[in-house]
């Protein structure tokens, strides 16, 4: 079969095209003891983040108060997450920009939590402006120092 240059070229143009707008990257965060490592990540808009290491460890982003209520430290519009206990995950693709907070449950008392970023910090701002405490505070001071 013969194909002219101008097919052949018109090929490869459309497939560079998908590649480009169609392969985002995944980004793996390991759990070491009672860590993440990488603790902070920075991400583009569309990628996903991976959690291996997982067992006796939880990936969530629902974070109790003090008088028991819960609270998101993600972009509006986006949607949080928690794991089953002990499962390697895989987020959705992660399209709203901004900063996403995440914590495991049974070592949030040693500070195991972590951050992910994508694209611009939107929101990083006003979670600061709520004067988070504890752990959240240097989860939230390493975003801090992760985008200056
Ligand atoms: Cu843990």
């Amino acid at each position: 079969m013969k194909y002219g240059k101008s097919l052949i070229g018109a090929v490869i143009g459309a497939s560079v095209l998908l590649s480009s707008t169609v392969m985002a990257a995944n980004h793996i965060v390991k759990a070491q003891v009672t860590a993440f490592n990488p603790l902070v990540v920075q991400i583009a808009p569309g990628d996903t983040v991976s959690w291996e290491g997982m067992n006796g460890h939880i990936v969530n982003t629902l974070f109790t108060n003090k008088d028991q209520s819960k609270t998101e430290y993600i972009p509006e519009g986006a949607t949080g997450w928690t794991s089953a206990m002990g499962e390697n995950i895989t987020t959705e693709p992660l399209t709203v920009e901004g900063v996403y907070f995440y914590k495991c449950d049974p070592h949030w008392g040693a500070g195991m939590g972590g951050v992910i970023i994508v694209g611009e910090p939107t929101n990083l701002e006003t979670i600061v402006a709520t004067k988070p405490k504890g752990a959240l505070r240097r989860l939230v001071k390493k975003a801090q120092k992760a985008v200056k």
